[in-house]
């Protein structure tokens, strides 16, 4: 229903549908006007005009109106006459608290809704832009170095991977490298989940490239002053706060993103690439651990991202990376430790003694899951160094703080909210408690928890 012909001709061209019944209200001087397809409920608008369309509650209506007097008295008399009928209101001059008291009622703008369209495509036809840019710049490029910060983390790693697709080029032509191996357990799962290699070069490796990409990381990562060699590369892609003192002939840093691979994500969305599972899962958890799932430095970006990828990933895949295989010995200590396990004062603390690293963190993950376990540590020796990774149920004291207090003099922790990680040499533990045997870890780290945890 159209305030006025004008308005009814404009729709004209975006409402036939089969089962879309067009009416208008004329102006005064228009009662002779026939917009086409549109039947005429005479003016004023009254609820004579209503019966004119045989409309019942089982209707919808969109009332179309840039007029706000106009407006409040169309529904009105379709509120009267169908006091439950939804009705969308389309208008570009009305507030959402000026909209007329009805049962069912929604506002939409249309022309600021085509804006919002001609943006985002426009943000598309951007991305693309500088998808072209970057083909172009390598295109004849025989070797590119795809370079990620030392010990490379899942954002870098799936904007590494995602970067090569985008350039169609495989490993032999585009390798990912890195100045420091990937160590992290997280990191290491990652790569080998995704079938992927992070070759670990020095500088002087850097010449057997004839172009240089960064993803991730900007040059000053690499030293101050920065080397040489990486003060003016090819192509920059990054999400941290941007430095200068280096310079790139394409640089795209963009600081309120939550994650590179938004970024990468977009640019395969706008290149209209196709996104295999093992990218799509790669680029998924790239966001998934630079915002904590969506929970940190987000950016509706990082959503949308998020969402596209999803779509394509492979949940098996994704497992395989969050929930790396467990050795057989590190499921005999949890099992040790589980025979005799206790929550005492909301902590759950399991000790598994000498273990993989990476079963620690998966047994954090595990023992939160005890009855009345508010926190949940676990721990247990790795080389040289007493490990623990902690969780908690997120209302309580935050866990990056309590390991801060937990190490303090000893060894070095920090972490989130919800989860934190500490080290601690084993010498330094044993100058302090004697022995370094499980009962005593157990006994040292509950107390130095209490503590930590009470402390104001
Ligand atoms: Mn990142």
């Amino acid at each position: 229903m159209c305030d006025g012909a004008h308005l009814a001709k404009e729709w004209a061209q975006i409402l036939p549908g089969t089962s879309a019944e067009l009416a208008f209200v004329p102006r005064e001087d228009e009662l002779r006007a026939r917009p086409p397809g549109f039947r005429s409920l005479g003016h004023p608008f009254t609820p004579e005009g209503l019966e004119r369309l045989g409309a019942n509650d089982e209707d919808e209506f969109a009332v179309i109106a840039d007029d706000p007097v106009w407006l409040r008295n169309a529904v009105a008399v379709i509120g009267t006459a169908l006091p439950t009928v939804p009705i969308l209101v389309c208008s570009d001059f009305l507030a959402a608290d000026e909209l007329p008291m009805h049962l069912c009622i929604r506002l939409t703008g249309l022309r600021e809704g085509i804006r919002h369209d001609f943006d985002r495509e426009f943000r598309h036809l951007a991305n693309l832009h500088r998808v072209a840019q970057i083909q172009r710049l390598f295109i004849q490029r025989e070797k590119v170095a795809i370079l990620l910060q030392p010990d490379p983390d899942p954002d870098g790693i799936a904007c590494g991977f995602a970067l090569r697709a985008l350039l169609g080029r495989k490993s032999p032509t585009a390798p990912l490298v890195s100045f420091g191996e990937a160590k992290r357990p997280e990191n290491v799962a990652m790569i080998q989940a995704l079938g992927l290699e992070v070759r670990t070069i020095d500088l002087d490796q850097l010449e057997e490239f004839d172009g240089i990409a960064l993803v991730d990381v900007q040059p000053n990562v690499f030293g101050d002053p920065i080397p040489a060699r990486l003060q003016n590369v090819d192509l920059v892609i990054d999400h941290h706060p941007e430095r200068s003192g280096w310079s790139a002939s394409i640089r795209d840093v963009r600081t309120s993103y939550g994650a590179t691979s938004t970024i990468l994500t977009e640019y395969l969305t706008a290149a209209g690439l196709e996104i295999r599972p093992r990218l799509a899962t790669g680029l998924l958890y790239g966001i998934k651990s630079d915002t904590q799932l969506l929970g940190r430095d987000t950016e509706t970006q990082d959503i949308e991202a998020f969402a596209a990828v999803h779509a394509f990933h492979s949940p098996a895949l994704l497992r395989r990376i969050e929930r790396p295989a467990l050795p057989l010995p590190g499921l005999r200590a949890l099992g040790r430790a589980l025979a005799t396990t206790r929550v005492e004062e909301g902590i759950h603390l399991l000790v598994l003694g000498r273990v993989r690293e990476d079963v620690i963190p998966q047994v954090a993950d595990l023992g939160l899951q005890a009855e009345g376990a508010e926190w949940s540590i676990a721990a247990g020796i790795v080389g040289g160094d007493l490990v623990f990774s902690v969780r908690n149920v997120g209302y309580v004291r935050a866990a990056g703080e309590v390991v801060r207090g937990v190490v303090e003099g000893l060894g070095i922790g920090g972490g989130h909210r919800s989860m934190a990680k500490g080290i601690i040499p084993v010498k330094a533990f044993r100058a302090k408690y004697k022995r370094a045997d499980n009962a005593t870890v157990r006994r040292a780290l509950f107390d130095a928890f209490v503590r930590a945890i009470h402390e104001s």
